[in-house]
């Protein structure tokens, strides 16, 4: 089989050298082909032009040079190359700078030859780990990041979802349209694991070592934060359709809470009993809008009995929080009528209700 391992690089010059050597070394001890496709976007510090050096020496290294415009559109350029111009059978992805062990690749590759179709080399199964020496704050990010692909993006059965050391079979690159995953950035990693997941790939994660790295910096940035949370709600609602039907339910519900608030009020009932009336009714109105439209095609676990007893769980803690909102906001801000408190409370309830019902009443059972 022909692997290509594809590196991203964004000046990388103190790393690449070191690490296209070590590579080379541990091919040696490798059956199949084995090539290396450098993806630089014109790095500054000529990470380039030292990859050209080591073209004269080693003709299994290969360079794709373009804009800087995020390590998603670099993967997806050098995906593209590799599979159209190299004939790849399986591509890897790896990083530039030591955090993934050379030693590792063929340990990857073995799962390949047993027929997984996507190897991710996993900080979080046992056995793998995230360096000793960070600090809370690094691990809170890299754990956060994590968790926001498990459970908000819904990825639960992957252990490390934002790997970036993994090696795939082009069987399953092939079936990806690369231009519809949209994103640019590091969310790339967690789109693509997602689309190996809705064609029913064979996903294996080995434990790995992941080293912090000792030359250069790291690259990832604001906008890739944000962009990646974007993408984990994108994942979520599946759609464009559901998420504006969603959105839509939203919409209803804060008419229906504000409509009958205000209906109760004018028939002279007080407001701190109006108020929790007021939300129970939209709860309702959108529990059943969500379960019999937006969200109908889910295949959830339990029969429609239970869903209603967990969502019946769920809208009275998210009661609570937009009547204690009301009561806080009526006491601190008398003067302010009264509707106004009531809209402000739908807020943290919405956010809530969403992601309990989500992710535990419409919670979507995997068929694998
Ligand atoms: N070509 C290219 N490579 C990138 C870009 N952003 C990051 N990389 C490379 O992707 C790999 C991982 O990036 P790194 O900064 O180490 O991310 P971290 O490990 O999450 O801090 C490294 O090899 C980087 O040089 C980019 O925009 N373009
Ligand atoms: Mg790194």
């Amino acid at each position: 089989m022909k692997a290509i391992i594809i590196i991203p690089t964004y000046n990388e010059s103190k790393n690449i050298v070191r690490l296209i050597h070590a590579l080379q070394y541990r091919f040696s001890g490798m059956t199949h082909d084995m090539h290396i496709l450098v993806v630089d976007d014109n790095s500054p510090d000529g990470t380039a032009g030292e990859v050209k050096k080591l073209q004269s020496r080693f003709n299994n290294v290969h360079l794709l040079t373009g804009e800087k415009a995020g390590l998603g559109v670099a993967y997806t350029r050098g995906i593209a190359h590799a599979m159209e111009n190299l004939d790849a059978d399986v591509v890897f992805e790896m990083d530039a700078d030591f955090s993934h062990k050379p030693e590792d690749v063929p340990r990857l590759m073995a799962e390949i030859d047993k027929g997984a179709d996507f190897v991710i080399g996993s900080r979080y199964v046992l056995g793998g780990s995230i360096p000793k020496e960070w600090g809370v704050r690094r691990r809170l990010n890299s754990k956060f990041g994590n968790i926001v692909a498990r459970y908000l993006a819904g990825l639960y059965h992957v252990q490390d979802c934002t790997a970036g050391f993994r090696a795939i079979r082009a069987s399953i690159l092939r079936n990806i349209d690369f231009s519809e995953l949209g994103v640019k950035g590091y969310a790339f990693q967690v789109a693509l694991l997602h689309q190996a997941l809705v064609l029913k790939a064979s996903i294996t994660e080995i434990p790995v070592d992941f080293i912090d790295r000792t030359e250069g910096e790291s690259k990832l940035g604001v906008k890739d934060i944000i962009e990646f949370i974007l993408n984990a709600w994108w994942i979520r609602f599946d759609s464009l359709k559901t998420f504006l039907k969603f959105a839509v339910v939203g919409a209803s519900g804060v008419v229906v809470n504000l409509g009958f608030f205000t209906l109760f009020l004018t028939a002279g009932i007080n407001k701190y009993i109006a108020s929790p009336m007021a939300i129970e009714i939209s709860i309702i109105s959108n529990f059943l809008l969500n379960n019999f439209w937006t969200f109908r095609w889910r295949k959830t676990k339990d029969r429609a009995r239970i869903r209603g007893l967990k969502f019946n769980a769920v809208s009275f803690l998210a009661l609570g929080v937009s009547y204690g909102t009301f009561v806080a906001l009526s006491i601190f801000f008398p003067e302010v009528p009264p509707q106004l408190h009531q809209l402000v409370g739908i807020i943290p309830a919405t956010l809530l209700n969403y992601f309990l019902n989500s992710y535990w009443t419409f919670k979507q059972v995997d068929e694998n």
